[in-house]
């Protein structure tokens, strides 16, 4: 195996859709997500699609020994991941910041924050002991921004957005690229995760206007994975046409 991608939350929207660009371009997989069968399901596909390996794990990354053992017990030739990209990530509930639940602010800290940290805590030690590696951090316009009722997700992406940073100085003597992505709406199951599944409330936050699809975002970070070994995109923000910023979007 000489292409590993790692791809955390592939079951659904962006990190699927990495999933295919990845294998598309010959890349073994180490897809991860709760949703094991969808991960079989995916794995199967493209491997008699692209003829690519395909290893799955399932886990949830809030919680730390499941993440590190699952991931740590991975055959030790799926050690060589080149380009880890970290996805899983969700958003629960819309509220002023005195009315939120509790309960939705830790599963966010926990996904968004912790979640990433376990993963790379393991992930940068195999790209240091392999010499090289990528990784690619799902932020958002969330994590540049902040938008009304955003409070706890925005601060949770914030925090990617540190992190990226931080993680791109500590890695870089050891070779390793680091980079942040930030879409802005992208119509995936996201919304409806943080409406806790009332469809009709999450197609609302596309009408009027075209959205980003999970492939737009997965085609730009195969962009920023296969740029020569000497350029890195440190941070790249990308939106619909029709949305100018995180609280402004144009819907004709
Ligand atoms: P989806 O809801 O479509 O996919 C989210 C993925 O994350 C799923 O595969 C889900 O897998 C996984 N995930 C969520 N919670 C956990 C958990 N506790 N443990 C393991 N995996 C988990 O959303 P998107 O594809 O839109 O989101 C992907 C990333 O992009 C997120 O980090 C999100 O914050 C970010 N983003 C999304 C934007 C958008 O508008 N859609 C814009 C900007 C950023 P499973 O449920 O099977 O565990
Ligand atoms: C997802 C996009 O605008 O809901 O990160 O924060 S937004």
């Amino acid at each position: 195996m000489s292409k590993i991608a790692l791809i955390t939350g592939a079951t659904a929207g962006i990190g699927e859709a990495c999933a295919h660009v990845f294998a598309r371009e010959g890349y073994d997989l180490v897809l991860t997500g709760r949703r094991l069968d969808r991960l079989e399901k995916l794995a199967k596909h493209l491997n008699d699609k692209y003829n690519v390996e395909v290893a799955v794990s399932s886990f949830d990354v809030r919680n730390r020994e499941d993440t590190i053992n699952n991931l740590e017990a991975l055959p030790a030739e799926w050690r060589k991941v080149t380009v880890l990209v970290n996805n899983a990530g969700l958003s629960q509930g819309l509220d002023p910041i005195q009315k939120g639940s509790i309960d939705d602010w830790e599963t966010m800290i926990d996904t968004n924050i912790k979640g990433l940290l376990y993963v790379s805590r393991v992930v940068s030690n195999w790209m240091i002991e392999n010499g090289k590696g990528h990784i690619i951090n799902l932020g958002s316009i969330a994590g540049k921004e902040v938008y009304a009722n955003g409070n706890v997700y925005c601060a949770t992406k914030h925090a990617v957005d540190a992190l990226n940073k931080g993680m791109r100085i500590d890695l870089l003597p050891h070779g390793i690229k680091v980079t942040a992505i930030h879409p802005g709406a992208v119509e995936t199951e996201f919304s409806e995760v943080r409406f806790k599944g009332d469809k009709e409330r999450a197609k609302k936050v596309y009408d009027g206007f075209k959205p980003l699809v999970a492939e737009d975002v997965a085609e730009t970070i195969w962009f920023i994975a296969s740029r020569p070994a000497h350029v890195n995109i440190n941070d790249l923000v990308i939106m619909p046409t029709a949305q100018a910023n995180a609280g402004t979007i144009f819907r004709g």
